[in-house]
C-alpha cells in the first residue's frame, strides 16, 4: 500500500464539464487505481473556478487542472512542491506517460496500462489534427451550450435551465469584484479585468434569457436586437458544426480515430461527441445511429453524414463479438465510433449518470 504521506496528484474537475471528462476517461483507460488521484470538484455553477485560490492553479479559471507533486520531493521529510497542468490535452499526455506496465511506482492497481500515444509519426499527426479540430472555435461545445436555442420556444426552455447556473456564477463574480475594492483583498489588475470580462459575458446571456418568456413584440427595440443577435450567433454556431463533423468523418479511420487501437484522440472525441449529442437531445442509452441521427436533425437543413462504414467491420476492428448483422449494413463513422466507445468501461463509468 502506498504511504499515506506520499503526496498525491489531484484532478480538479466539474461533473458537467466536457473537457474534464477527457482525463476522467483517461484515468480509467490507463488503469489508474481509484486511490491514486484525488478528484476535487470545482463547482462551475457557483463560479468556484473564479476564486483566487483556483486561479493560482489555473489562471484561465478552467477545468480540468491536474496538480502533481514534483518527483524530486516525494520523500515524506521534504516539503512537497507541485506543478499544475492546466489543459486537457497536456493532462492526458501526462497521464499516459506516467503509468506504464513497467513503472508501477505508488500504484495500487494492477490493471493493464496501454499506451494511448500514437505509435507512428503519421498517426501522431492525424491524432493531433483531430484533437485540434475538436478544440477549435468552430467546434467549441461550451459556446454551443450557451447558444443552444434558435427559436423562441427553444429559448424559453434553455433559459430555465441556464439562468440558475449563470446567476450562481455572476453572484460570485460580483462578490469577488466588491471584495477586491481598495482596502480589501489584494488582487492584481489582471485578475480584476478577468472577473469583469466574465461578469459582462454572464450579464449578456442573462439579459437575453431573462426576457425569454416575452414575445418579440413585447420586447424593447434594444432587447429585440439582442435576441436577434443571439439567434444569429446560435444559427452560425450550429451551422459551423457541419464542416467540423464532415471533416471528422473524413479524417477518422474507424471505428476509433486511428483504426483498431484506442488513442488519446478518442478520449477527446468521445467527450466532445457526448456533449454535442446531449445538446442535440440524445441520451446515454442511445445507440450510435440514434445519437448521431439526433445531432444531424438538430443541426437541421437535411444535414447528414455519409453512411459508408461497415458495421460488421467496425465491430471486428474493435474486437467486439459479431452480432447477427447484415454484412452490407453501413453507418457513418461517428455512429460507429459511438457504438464502440459505449461498450468501454471508461465510458460507462464517466457517463453513468447521463451525458454531459
Ligand atoms: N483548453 C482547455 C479548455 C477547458 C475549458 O474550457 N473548460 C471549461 C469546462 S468544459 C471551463 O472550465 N470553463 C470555465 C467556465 O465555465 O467559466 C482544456 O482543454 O482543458
Amino acid at each position: 500500500m502506498p504511504d499515506s504521506h506520499v503526496p498525491k496528484a489531484a484532478l480538479y474537475y466539474y461533473h458537467g464539464s466536457v473537457w474534464a471528462s477527457v482525463p476522467l476517461l483517461a484515468l480509467e483507460e490507463k488503469g489508474y487505481g481509484s486511490d491514486e488521484v484525488d478528484l476535487k470538484e470545482v463547482d462551475l455553477a457557483k463560479g468556484e473556478n473564479f476564486k483566487p485560490s483556483y486561479l493560482r492553479l489555473n489562471p484561465q479559471g478552467t477545468v480540468p487542472t491536474l496538480v502533481v507533486p514534483l518527483q524530486k520531493t516525494l520523500a515524506a521529510d521534504i516539503e512537497s512542491r507541485y506543478k499544475a497542468i492546466q489543459d486537457s490535452k497536456a493532462i492526458v499526455e501526462f497521464l499516459d506517460k506516467s503509468r506504464s506496465t513497467q513503472s508501477r511506482t505508488h500504484t495500487t492497481s494492477s490493471a493493464p496500462s496501454p499506451a494511448l500515444a500514437p505509435a507512428t509519426i503519421a498517426f501522431s499527426t492525424l491524432a493531433n489534427q483531430i484533437v485540434d479540430l475538436i478544440h477549435s472555435t468552430a467546434a467549441d461545445p461550451n459556446a454551443l451550450f450557451y447558444t443552444n436555442a434558435r427559436s423562441e420556444g427553444e429559448l424559453k426552455t434553455l433559459a430555465k435551465g441556464l439562468l440558475p447556473f449563470l446567476h450562481g456564477r455572476r453572484e460570485t463574480l460580483v462578490k469577488l469584484l466588491d471584495d477586491s475594492d481598495p482596502g480589501a483583498v489584494q488582487v492584481s489588475d489582471k485578475t480584476k479585468a478577468f472577473w469583469e470580462l466574465k461578469r459582462i459575458a454572464a450579464d449578456s446571456f442573462i439579459g437575453v434569457f431573462e426576457e425569454a418568456e416575452k414575445s418579440a413584440a413585447e420586447l424593447s427595440d434594444e432587447s429585440r436586437q439582442k435576441r436577434e443577435a443571439y439567434f444569429q450567433s446560435a444559427t452560425a454556431g450550429w451551422n459551423g458544426l457541419k464542416d467540423v463533423l464532415n471533416t471528422l468523418h473524413q479524417e477518422i479511420i474507424g471505428p476509433y480515430a486511428l483504426g483498431d487501437q484506442l488513442s488519446i484522440a478518442d478520449l477527446h472525441l468521445a467527450a466532445w461527441l457526448a456533449c454535442i449529442a446531449r445538446l442535440s437531445g440524445a441520451d446515454a442509452s442511445d445507440d450510435g445511429n440514434t445519437a448521431v441521427g439526433k445531432i444531424e436533425l438538430h443541426i437541421g437543413g437535411g444535414f447528414s453524414l455519409p453512411k459508408d462504414f461497415s458495421v460488421a467491420e467496425a465491430r471486428r476492428r474493435a474486437g467486439l463479438a459479431a452480432t447477427n448483422l447484415d454484412s452490407t449494413e453501413r453507418q457513418n463513422k461517428l455512429a460507429a465510433f459511438w457504438d464502440v466507445m459505449k461498450e468501454r468501461p471508461s465510458w460507462k463509468k464517466v457517463y453513468a449518470n447521463g451525458l454531459h
